[in-house]
This record gives structure tokens, C-alpha cells and sequence, in this order.
């Protein structure tokens, strides 16, 4: 996991490696990279699980690169091989076919370029091992290798001869991956709601589930955020908050707050004065507040035996304490009074099946990209399961939804 000094991988470019197993995906990663990041080896199926790195890369920036296994293994189970594929392109946002040229095109490239293009990912296309000559002699272009190649490059940004080998065109592959780079997300935390000079109070609760010497991303995020937009951030645990206000003398411009503390802050901040939480900014970010707004009304509905699925993108370095397996659990039982089924899902594991829950309850996504949260919010909808996020339930079930939507009209309209 990045560091407090690094880009967190949320915000990284993830670019993904693809192609038959032995095509040289590995040791083409190992030379973009400059690391000996991936295993390389002639055995077949070397790579069994992808394997995913931050890193810096010159004229990149911040990314994080996946070497992938082979899209050909596992013989007859092919379903299986395209689900993993799928789950992978979840989240990348730049795809690499790496081909070996001395094999030619086989019909996993193609597949996959259709799968690239199915998602709307942009890819180059590798050739590699273009350091080893071309045999002449029993070269033929037979109709089959067109109708690949056609297949392939209809679609593709661009193919590269490489060799991973002697670093051929490795720098020129770079440069072409970091020409499909998407364009610096427009949207912001919160420095297109705000106006410099404006006075923000931050309220960030400092108990035992807090991690130890340090905040969180969300928080760190949020404040780099208010200093980009020439604001001043002033920021103070809930139980400094009342003395902090009065003795600022002036109205602060907003007020944002830990989610775990929402009803104790509403009653502490002047009714004029704005407020929202910082996994509502989060869940904006990130393209999921439209669904959690939506979502949030069928905890009305929930009934004794429904099942709820908790659901965070962090793992073992949790960045939320307790808030997704305890609190919320109990916030939403003494809510509904309903004796409701809790499951957790955590980390990049999240189910392809959802019809199984009455709803679910995502975190903001702050360790996730925005493509992967937008794409388990709409694989949710689309399922006819609703999905929330904490900090709008949480808002929800202390009745000021509204009030924490009043920066944010344009998602407010949804409530009914
Ligand atoms: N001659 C040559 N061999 C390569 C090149 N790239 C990879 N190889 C070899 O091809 C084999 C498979 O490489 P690997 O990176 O493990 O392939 P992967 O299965 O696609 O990850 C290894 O023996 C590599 O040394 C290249 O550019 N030129
Ligand atoms: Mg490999």
C-alpha cells in the first residue's frame, strides 16, 4: 500500500499487461518499468495471478502497472479465463496486448482487443521479440493472420515493434502509453464548491479506532484539496468543535466531518452553516454519490433476514477502524429494528452476484480508482440491488441527509 508520502493508488493510472502466455508480458513490464517487477520465465503459466506495483514511470507519473497471467491458459476453461480478464479491466484505464511477433497473431489477441474494446480501454499493441529475425523463408501472411491483424488494429491506438530483450522501442511504447493517458480528472474533493479565502472547519474524531499517527486518505485528500483552492482549512477533533467555533468570530464557509460523528456535529454547527462528511466529498469523487442517493430510501424497507453487504476497497491496512463492521451494522439495526444479515466484502473482492442482498452499504472508495467504484456502483444498479455509501446512510438514519446535501444540489434532486 502507498505510504502518506506517496500518490495513493486511487489516484494512480493503472495499465494493464495482456496477452498469451510466453508472449513476453512479464519481461516487457520488467523493461517499461525498469524492475525486475514481474517473473520471467519460459515455463508456461509462470504468472498465475496478477500481479499489481505503484511506481513511478518517466513521462507517466504515478501509475500502477499490472503484469497479468496468460490469457491462453487453463486449456477448456476459456469462460473462466475471460471472467478473470474482465475483473481486471475493472480497473485499468490503458491496456497493453503484448504479441509474440515470431508466433504471430493467435485468436486470444483478438479476443482480448474485443474485450478492450467492449470496456472502452484504450491499448497499444506490443510486438515482441522483434530482436529475434523473421524467417524469411517460411514467412507467409495467410488469410487468417490478416483477418486477425484487421481485427485487432481496427481498434487498437497503435502497434510498436519492442524487444524486452535488447529494450527496442520499450521508450517509445512509454511515450505512446503516456499519449492515451486520460485527461487530469475534472472532478474535485470539494475546491469547485468552495472560494478562496474561505474559512473550512475539518472535524476529524481522534478515538481508538483512529490509525495511529497519521489521518486518513480521505482527510489528507480533502485538505490538500482546500489549499489548492486558496481556502483555509481549520482542523479540530468533535469534542473541540463548539469552543473552536465560537472562538473563530466568524461563520465558517463549511463545515466537514468525520461521518462517525454526523449527529453530533449537526447539533453542534449553526443551522446556516453547510455540512457534509468527508465520505460524502469521497463518494462524489469517485462517481458513486448519484447511486448512494438513490439507494439510501430502501433501508425503509429493509425487513427481519435481509441480507446487507458491507463493502470497502482498503484491507489489512484498514483506513476505517470499526466503522463497516461494527457501527454501521448497529446504526442500521436499531434504525430498522430489524434483525438483518451483515456480510463484509473488503480489499479488490467484491461479487459479480448481488441479487442475494437487500442492499449494500460501500465505503467512499478512497483506495479505490474511480473507474472500478463506478463500475460496482452501476453492476449493482443494474442488478435492481441498491447500493449507499457510509456516509450518506449515515446521514440518513440521523435525518440530515438533506442538510448534507446542500453543497450539492444537483445530487439532493434525488431525494424524494
Ligand atoms: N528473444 C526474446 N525473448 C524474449 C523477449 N521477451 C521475452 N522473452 C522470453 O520469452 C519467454 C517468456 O517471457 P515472459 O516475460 O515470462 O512471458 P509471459 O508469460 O508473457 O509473462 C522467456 O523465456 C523470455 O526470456 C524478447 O523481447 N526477445
Ligand atoms: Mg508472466
Amino acid at each position: 500500500m502507498a505510504g502518506m508520502n506517496e500518490t495513493p493508488s486511487g489516484e494512480r493510472v493503472h495499465i494493464g499487461f495482456f496477452g498469451r502466455r510466453n508472449a513476453g508480458k512479464s519481461s516487457v513490464v520488467n523493461a517499461v518499468t525498469g524492475q525486475d517487477l514481474a517473473v520471467v520465465s519460459d515455463v508456461k503459466g509462470t504468472t498465475t495471478d496478477p500481479v499489481r506495483k505503484a511506481m513511478e514511470i518517466l513521462p507517466l507519473g504515478p501509475v500502477v502497472v499490472i503484469d497479468t497471467p496468460g490469457f491462453d491458459d487453463e486449456g477448456g476453461l476459456g469462460e473462466l479465463r475471460v471472467q478473470r480478464t474482465r475483473k481486471i479491466l475493472e480497473k485499468t484505464d490503458i491496456a497493453v496486448l503484448v504479441v509474440d511477433t515470431t508466433e504471430g497473431f493467435r485468436s486470444e489477441d483478438a479476443e482480448l482487443a474485443d474485450l478492450f474494446k467492449e470496456r472502452n480501454i484504450p491499448f497499444l499493441v506490443a510486438l515482441n521479440k522483434s530482436d529475434i529475425p523473421e524467417d524469411t523463408e517460411n514467412h507467409v501472411v495467410d488469410e487468417e493472420q490478416l483477418g486477425l491483424f484487421q481485427r485487432i488494429a481496427k481498434n487498437s491506438s497503435g502497434m510498436i515493434h519492442v524487444s524486452a530483450l535488447s529494450d527496442e522501442g520499450i521508450d517509445e511504447l512509454k511515450i505512446r502509453i503516456a499519449a492515451l493517458k486520460p485527461q487530469e480528472k475534472e472532478g474535485r474533493l470539494i475546491a469547485d464548491k468552495i472560494k478562496a479565502g474561505d474559512l473550512i472547519v475539518l472535524v476529524v474524531p481522534i478515538d481508538k479506532a483512529a490509525p495511529k499517527g497519521r489521518l486518513i486518505l480521505p482527510q489528507q485528500q480533502t485538505i490538500r484539496d482546500i489549499l489548492d483552492a486558496g481556502a483555509t482549512a481549520v482542523v479540530v477533533r468533535d469534542s473541540e468543535l463548539a469552543d473552536t467555533l465560537e472562538k473563530l468570530g466568524t461563520k465558517p464557509a463549511l463545515v466537514i466531518t468525520d461521518s462517525q460523528v454526523f449527529g453530533k456535529v449537526d447539533k453542534i454547527v449553526p443551522a446556516d452553516v453547510p455540512l457534509t462528511s468527508f465520505s460524502i466529498l469521497m463518494a462524489r469523487y469517485k462517481g458513486l454519490l448519484e447511486h448512494a442517493v438513490k439507494g439510501v430510501a430502501a433501508i425503509t424497507r429493509l425487513k427481519d433476514g435481509d441480507k446487507v453487504l458491507i463493502a470497502e476497497g482498503c484491507t489489512h491496512h484498514r483506513q476505517c477502524g470499526d466503522i463497516g463492521t461494527v457501527k454501521i451494522p448497529k446504526w442500521l439495526g436499531d434504525f430498522t429494528g430489524a434483525d438483518l444479515v451483515f456480510e463484509t466484502a473488503s480489499g479488490t473482492g467484491y461479487p459479480d452476484d448481488l441479487t442475494q442482498y437487500a442492499l449494500v452499504v460501500h465505503c467512499g472508495g478512497c483506495m479505490l480508482n474511480e473507474k472500478e467504484v463506478k463500475h460496482r456502483a452501476s453492476k449493482t444498479a443494474s442488478q435492481g440491488v441498491p447500493i449507499t455509501n457510509y456516509g450518506t446512510m449515515i446521514a440518513y438514519v440521523h435525518g440530515i441527509l438533506k442538510r448534507s446535501l446542500s453543497i450539492f444540489p444537483e445530487y439532493a434532486k434525488e431525494l424524494n
